[in-house]
C-alpha cells in the first residue's frame, strides 16, 4: 500500500472540518498554509478550532462508543502550551477537577504537544492493585502500575481502593514525574441497595469519573499521544465489569451471599440475580450521590438518536459490536439485534503500545 503523506491526511481532515463548521471559504488558503509549513518543519500546528472540532469528529467516530449522542458537546482544554512538570500536573489536576464538576460530569479531553507529554496512567483517577501473602488487593489491573509507583517511593494503606498517584513524564527523556491527586478531587460514591441493607457491609465504591489516558488521538495526521478524555459512566462498566470479572474484584460470590442468594445450583440463577441488584445498587448509588451515570437502557436509546442524527447528516454510522452491546441483557437493546460496519475513520482514538513492555 502506498504511505498516504502528512500533507494528504491534513487535506482530508481540514477539508471535513471547515465543510462541517460552515468555513469552506477559508479552505483554500488555510492547506496552502500548511503546506508552507508542511515542507519547512515537516509538521503543521492545529488551529485552536481546528483541534476542538477534531476531537469531536474524533468521539463520534470511535466504533466501541455507546455515548456517541453528545459528541458535540465534548469541551476541549488545550494544554499544548504545558512544558514543565508543574504545568502537566496543574492541567492534569484541572482536567479531574473540571470534568467531575461536582458531579454533574463534564465531557472534557486535555490536548498535550504531540511527542511531549507521557502519561503512565491508565485512567486519571484508578485503583493500585498489589498481591499480599498471595492474595490480591485492590484491582488486578493496576499491579503493574502500583510496583513501579512503590519503587519511585509511593506508599499506601493497601486498601481494596488507594487511589493511584499520576505517573507522567514531561517528555521522552525526562524522568518519571510521580504526584498524588488531592483527595477532595476525587469523587467517589459508596455502593448501597436501598432494600438490602447487608451490601452496604461489603463496603464497595467506585469513583465517580473514569478518565482515559493511554490512548492516542490521531487528527489529520498528528498523533496526540497525551489526551485524557472523560464521559461519564454507564452503570455496567462498574456493576457487570470492574466489581465482578473474575479478572478484576470478583465480588460475585460475596454480594450473592450479602443478598441471601444461595450460590450452589447455577441453574437458581444466583450470578444473574446478584448481577442484577449490584447493577440496581450501583445506579441508585451514583443518584444518591448526585453523580452523573446513564443505565444501558437509556444509553442504547441515546445510541439509536445518535445513529439517526448521523443518517441525517448523511455520514455512515460505524459501530463494533462486541463492544457496544452492553454486558448486561444486551439483546434487551436494539443493537444486539442489528450489525455495524466496523470500519475505522479519522480522526480517531486509538491504543498504543504499553509503557510496561
Ligand atoms: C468506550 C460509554 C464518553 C471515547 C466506551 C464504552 C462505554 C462508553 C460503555 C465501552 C467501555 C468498555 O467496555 O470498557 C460512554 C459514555 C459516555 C462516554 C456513557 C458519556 C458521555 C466518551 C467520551 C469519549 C469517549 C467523551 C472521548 C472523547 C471512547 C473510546 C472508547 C469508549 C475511545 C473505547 C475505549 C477502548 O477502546 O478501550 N464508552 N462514553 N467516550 N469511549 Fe465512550
Ligand atoms: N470500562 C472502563 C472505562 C471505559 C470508557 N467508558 C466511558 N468512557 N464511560 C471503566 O473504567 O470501567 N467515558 O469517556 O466516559
Amino acid at each position: 500500500m502506498m504511505k498516504v503523506t502528512l500533507v494528504e491526511e491534513a487535506r482530508v481532515f481540514i477539508a471535513e472540518c471547515y465543510k462541517e463548521l460552515n468555513k469552506t471559504s477559508a479552505l483554500a488558503q488555510r492547506l496552502k498554509q500548511i503546506e508552507c509549513e508542511i515542507k519547512t518543519t515537516h509538521t503543521y500546528k492545529h488551529t485552536e478550532e481546528e483541534l476542538a472540532h477534531g476531537v469531536k469528529m474524533a468521539w463520534r467516530n470511535n466504533n466501541r462508543c455507546i455515548g456517541r449522542l453528545f459528541w458535540q458537546q465534548l469541551q476541549l482544554i488545550d494544554a499544548r502550551s504545558a512544558t514543565t512538570a508543574v504545568e502537566v500536573e496543574a492541567a492534569l489536576l484541572h482536567h479531574i477537577e473540571a470534568g467531575t464538576n461536582g458531579g454533574a460530569i463534564r465531557p472534557t479531553i486535555t490536548v498535550f504537544e504531540p511527542g511531549r507529554v507521557r502519561i503512565w496512567n491508565e485512567q486519571l483517577i484508578r485503583y493500585a492493585g498489589y498481591i499480599v501473602d498471595g492474595k490480591q488487593i485492590g484491582d488486578p489491573l493496576s499491579n503493574d502500575i502500583t510496583k513501579l509507583c512503590q519503587r519511585l517511593g509511593w506508599q499506601s494503606n493497601k486498601t481494596d481502593f488507594d487511589v493511584l498517584p499520576l505517573l507522567f513524564q514531561v517528555d521522552e527523556h525526562s524522568p518519571l514525574c510521580m504526584r498524588d491527586i488531592p483527595s477532595p478531587l476525587v469523587k467517589e460514591v459508596t455502593i448501597t441497595h436501598p432494600d438490602y441493607p447487608k451490601l452496604a457491609e461489603l463496603s464497595l465504591k467506585w469513583y465517580a469519573v473514569p478518565i482515559i489516558a493511554n490512548m492516542r488521538l490521531s487528527i489529520g495526521g498528528i498523533s496526540y499521544e497525551a489526551c485524557p478524555f472523560n464521559g461519564w459512566y454507564m452503570g455496567t462498566e462498574i456493576a457487570s465489569r470492574n466489581l465482578v470479572d473474575t479478572a478484576r474484584y470478583n465480588k460475585l460470590p460475596a454480594i450473592a451471599t450479602a443478598l441471601g442468594i444461595e450460590t450452589r445450583k447455577n441453574r437458581e440463577l444466583w450470578q444473574d440475580r446478584a448481577l442484577l441488584e449490584l447493577n440496581y445498587a450501583v445506579l441508585d448509588s451514583y443518584k444518591r450521590a448526585k453523580v452523573q451515570m446513564v443505565d444501558h437502557h437509556t444509553a442504547a436509546k441515546q445510541f439509536a438518536q445518535f445513529e439517526s442524527n448521523e443518517v441525517e447528516a448523511h455520514r455512515e454510522v460505524t459501530g463494533n459490536w462486541a463492544w457496544l452491546i452492553p454486558p448486561m441483557s444486551p439483546a434487551s437493546t436494539h443493537i444486539f439485534h442489528q450489525p455495524y460496519a466496523n470500519t475505522t475513520k479519522t480522526p480517531n482514538f486509538f491504543y498504543k503500545k504499553s509503557l510496561f513492555e
